[in-house]
């Protein structure tokens, strides 16, 4: 078996790498934590992680718990304790509903207004605004040391847990464990599951309270396990990382992802815009060499309300998210950096336009 796993290694490593770019798009998960899943898996790697491919096919309940044990081997392998490995997997269990939730995930597509509807409420930006104002010396403190504006901080925990007010019941070993049983995406879960055992390893965090979404989202700021080694930052100083309880915490590891992936301090996300009439589509996108300085967009006749002059030489792009409306928006750089959190428009937009409620006098 571990012969044949090694022997097809390079035609599963493909599929894998297209499947999880497609697959990218509709669980979420920022690009970074893809590439560098992609690039933590080499030949050598699979071969010392015993039949990695095992789970392929498999859907029998049965066969999980010696599933479990490939993942101890794995799990070994990669330097984490017996005693970490004991502590998490002692009361891990098959959680079928994780399955099906991942299986159900593909909804159907809304308009952007519809999406806007549904997560912008008055409810979310109120909240917003008076956490805000709540915070604003906490808020303060990571937005000087991470050079972030503290409205996006306040804006991204808005979108991704109601203001900590949903994060997730699902226990994160069991969840990841059963997704990459379940085969369809197992090298990356199989990474999380690594990632989450690391994480109980550093002793920040029990196995037990190590909680998240069903997907693998944690704490308030909802970081995957490889989000939480990358990027979670002690906020308060107390030598302990707490996403899930401590305030302090889940604003130093928001503000440190955003700075880490390069926002930039001088700049805002973009705008909304009004295009001219006959204006060439093609120019439209977020790839890289559809970058064009704010002045260039304007001799191309892009109506744009700047907000300093320095704006006039920044590198933005034009985005049209919904191809059933003609709302386009001029976006700089830090869009792109919300784009790596959530690769979705809907999402980078709906932060975007809270974090402008926020603040709005
Ligand atoms: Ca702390």
């Amino acid at each position: 078996m571990m012969n044949s796993a090694t022997l097809v290694f390079s035609t599963v490593a493909l599929v894998f790498l297209i499947s999880c770019a497609k697959k990218n798009q509709e669980l979420a998960i920022s690009k970074s934590e893809v590439i560098s899943t992609i690039s933590a898996i080499t030949p050598a790697k699979i071969r010392n992680s015993s039949d990695i491919q095992l789970a392929k096919n498999q859907s029998d309940e049965a066969r999980f718990a010696r599933y479990i044990e490939t993942l101890k081997i794995i799990a070994k392998q990669r330097g984490i304790s017996e005693a970490t490995i004991n502590k998490a997997f002692t009361h891990i269990y098959w959680l079928q509903r994780v399955i099906q939730s991942d299986k159900n995930q593909l909804e159907k597509k809304i308009t952007l207004d519809e999406y806007l509807k549904r997560v912008l409420t008055k409810k979310r930006i109120a909240k917003g605004r008076e956490n805000y104002a709540i915070y604003r010396e906490q808020l303060a403190r990571q937005a000087k040391k991470y050079q972030i504006p503290a409205q996006y901080i306040v804006a991204l925990w808005g979108m991704e847990s109601s203001y900590g007010s949903l994060t997730g019941k699902e226990n994160i070993i069991s969840a990841m464990a059963s997704l990459a049983f379940e085969g369809r995406r197992e090298t990356f879960f199989v990474n999380q599951l690594m990632d989450a055992l690391s994480i109980i390893e550093q002793g920040d965090i029990t196995p037990e309270y190590l909680k998240g979404s069903w997907a693998g989202a944690m704490g308030q700021c909802q970081f995957m396990p490889s989000s939480y080694i990358k990027y979670a930052a002690d906020g308060d100083g107390d030598g302990i990382i707490d996403i899930w309880n401590n305030i302090d915490d889940v604003f130093a590891s928001t503000a440190n992802y955003l700075a880490m992936e390069g926002w930039d301090a001088s700049s805002r996300w973009g705008t909304e815009i009004t295009l001219p009439n006959n204006f060439d589509k093609g120019l439209i996108g977020l790839d890289e060499n559809k970058a064009k300085t704010v002045s260039e967009w304007q001799k191309k006749g892009v109506d744009i309300t700047i907000e300093n002059r320095s704006e006039l030489t920044k590198n933005a792009w034009i985005i049209m998210p919904d191809d059933l409306e003609d709302r386009a928006f001029l976006v700089f750089n830090n869009f792109n950096v919300l784009m790596h959190w959530n690769r979705s428009y809907y999402f980078a937009l709906s932060v975007s336009m809270l974090a402008d409620k926020i603040i709005e006098p």
